[in-house]
């Protein structure tokens, strides 16, 4: 399809006026066919960038070495240029928008030289769902079409649905590196290697994503994060619905019960495992309905109902093996993108925790380098095969697990939240919120230790990360808390507060003083879906707690091989633990939101450190 048969005027327009500044060597209109699929990838292949596994151990599939400047999304150079620089909060980097549009105008001019720009129209969620937006994406790199493609509904339905002059949000992308005459890209993943000149912008009062330099993950397959996260965040403040970094599960009990719950965990946290779990106990069942974001409405019946706005998983490589996540390792088998794996001299894809050793006598890990074998999955921190942050992106229909109804286009309606970060301590392994406010207190200080899916940060300290949404948040996120409150409120005011989701903080990362987890976690994690499944059908199975309603003992078998007193302090609350994290709430965290913080929050913080003053007092004996 040509430009000129573009049917949108504004759709149209926009096209042109951006090839006229990025001077591309051609326009194409991608219309999602698996032919483009295929056009794309032999491109990649015959330039070198991409690598064809070999197809009698994985179908249809390749390997991408990205460079290493190029691995994970750049949060330092991640904006939210709103007007007013309060509406970005203190959470998001901050520009003018003019002036970045300015800097970045100049950037684009002559940018896609000696390239082809593709035009990628993508539905996020099924398409013409209620719940579902439109987005346009231009881009000069056929790896973030392919990758599209795989990862939101692409092609001539979407043109259809948007119409003459229906809404989309633009999204510009380019990886800043123009080909003069004759020149190719030799093997060399293209892309603006010096991270400072990087740029991935949001600009929510006028609803379009500008991204500049990347051409990986968050960065360059703008559905995501950019859209389905950040710019979506705004909309849904806008229009009263959430657009969250949620998993969304359906879980079947014994007696054939169905429930659909939600859980934000930050990146590289475990929301693709969990989506996928097999549960260790026998007669229930986990399907996956979406694995990395959930956008949610209330419906004329007073649920909550969610959607998964993507189509494919692009989930993290090492860790994953059969006994981690066997429906995820089905789910790859075949017809599926690898960025940053290790390659095996038999043309697979290899990480460190596969489950197995490195078959042959070397591997070429992700910078292409020839390396000695390892005989074990191991690995050597610092010296990974793999990179950690190394994806796969994979179609969701091809996931033994998923759910029949995951394109449901009315979304499933959710019984449940879970919140959830990597903490060694205090954080016991799963305890209900009292009320809504609670649990969106509970939201607000989740935390965990720092992963590798973002470049430019320290690993290994803890940092807050409300609702998993911080890197992810469009607007300030004081004013986030306020609308969860809100979403509570409304409910109650049109008498349907017994119909909002419960909430749940868990915690499947609790460490013993070696270091080692604690609690076995993946499929074992069900326990905790089933008693919080229990506890959605008002099941007597907690105590009322200083934080929370805890597992009573005995309502959650413990793993085969648990010690009981550990089962035990996993349930119970770490008194100075909470009193360290209230300190820490009250004085170095929620300070930096000043009055956007809703003040209820802190009533909650009173409450509990109230609650938690008697404990100490009863436990220490002077009443
Ligand atoms: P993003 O795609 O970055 O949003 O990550 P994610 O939240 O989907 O995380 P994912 O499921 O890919 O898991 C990331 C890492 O956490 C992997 O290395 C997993 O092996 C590990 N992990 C997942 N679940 C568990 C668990 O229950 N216990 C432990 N100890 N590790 C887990
Ligand atoms: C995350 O970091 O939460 C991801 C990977 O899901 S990316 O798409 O690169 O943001
Ligand atoms: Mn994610």
């Amino acid at each position: 399809m040509r430009v000129e048969d573009l049917k949108h005027a504004k759709l149209k327009k926009w096209v042109k006026d951006w090839a006229k500044i990025m001077k591309p060597a051609a326009v194409e209109i991608c219309n999602g066919t698996k032919r483009e699929y295929d056009k794309m990838l032999k491109i990649l292949v015959s330039s070198g960038l991409g690598i064809k596994l070999n197809d009698k151990i994985r179908p249809g599939s390749y390997l991408f070495r990205s460079d290493p400047s190029d691995v994970a999304r750049a949060e330092s150079r991640t904006f939210i240029a709103s007007k007013k620089k309060v509406d970005a909060g203190p959470n998001n980097n901050w520009t003018d928008p003019d002036e970045l549009k300015k800097t970045m105008t100049d950037l684009f001019k002559g940018c896609m030289k000696g390239r082809i720009m593709y035009v990628i129209p993508f539905s996020m969620g099924p398409v013409g769902s209620d719940i579902a937006k439109i987005g346009v994406e231009i881009t000069d790199s056929p790896y973030v079409v392919a990758n599209m493609h795989i990862m939101t509904r692409v092609g001539k339905k979407v043109l259809d649905v948007l119409g003459t002059d229906g809404f989309f949000v633009p999204c510009v992308h380019s990886i800043a590196k123009p080909l003069a005459k004759g020149e190719s890209d030799g093997g060399k993943w293209p892309c603006e290697p010096d991270v400072q000149k990087k740029f991935i912008s949001h600009f929510p009062d006028t609803y379009e994503i500008w991204s500049y330099g990347s051409g990986y993950g968050g960065n360059a397959l703008l559905g995501k994060k950019c859209l389905a996260l950040r710019i979506a965040s705004v909309l849904a403040r806008d229009e009263g619905w959430l657009a969250e970094h949620m998993l969304i599960l359906k879980i079947t009990n014994p007696e054939g019960e169905v429930k659909y719950f939600a859980g934000a965990f930050p990146s590289a946290c475990g929301k693709t495992n969990l989506s996928m779990l097999i549960p260790t106990m026998p007669g229930w069942k986990v399907q996956t309905i979406g694995d990395d974001i959930a956008w949610m409405k209330f419906k004329e019946d007073g649920r909550l109902y969610a959607i998964n706005p993507e189509a494919g998983f692009f989930g993290v490589a090492p860790g994953t093996s059969d006994n981690s996540n066997f429906n995820a390792m089905k789910t790859i088998s075949h017809n599926t993108i690898f960025t940053n794996c290790g390659l095996t001299v038999d043309g697979d894809v290899w990480w460190e925790q596969i489950g197995y050793g490195v078959p042959g006598g070397e591997v070429l890990d992700w910078k292409g380098q020839r390396r000695p074998a390892p005989k074990t999955d191991k690995g050597v921190k610092g010296e990974e095969i793999a990179h950690v942050n190394a994806r796969f992106t994979t179609p969701a229909s091809q996931c033994p697990a998923i759910a029949p109804e995951w394109e449901d286009p009315n979304g499933v309606p959710i019984s449940a939240f879970m919140f959830g970060g990597r903490r060694a301590t205090t954080i016991p392994l799963v305890n209900q919120s009292k009320s809504w406010v609670h649990g969106v207190f509970l939201g607000s200080i989740t935390g965990s230790e720092i992963t590798a899916a973002a470049l430019d940060i320290a690993a290994g300290s803890v940092r807050r990360d409300p609702f998993a949404m911080l890197p992810f948040c469009g607007y300030n996120m004081g004013d986030y808390f306020n609308h969860w409150i809100k979403i509570g409120q409304k409910a109650a005011a049109e008498g349907h507060a017994d119909k909002l989701p419960k909430i749940f903080f868990v915690n499947w990362f609790r460490k013993d003083t070696f270091d080692h987890f604690l609690w076995p976690g993946y499929g074992e994690n069900a326990r905790v879906l089933a008693w919080i499944f229990n506890r959605c059908n008002d099941e007597e199975n907690y105590l009322e707690t200083a934080i929370g309603n805890l597992p009573k003992p005995g309502s959650i078998e413990p793993p085969e091989g648990l010690n009981p007193d550990v089962m035990s302090s996993l349930c119970s609350v770490d008194v100075e633990g909470w009193e360290a994290e209230i300190a820490d709430i009250r004085s170095d965290y929620y300070p930096q939101y000043g009055a956007r913080l809703p003040k209820v929050l802190y009533e909650e913080l009173d409450v509990i450190e109230g609650e938690l003053a008697k404990l100490h007092a009863i436990l220490t004996g002077n009443r």
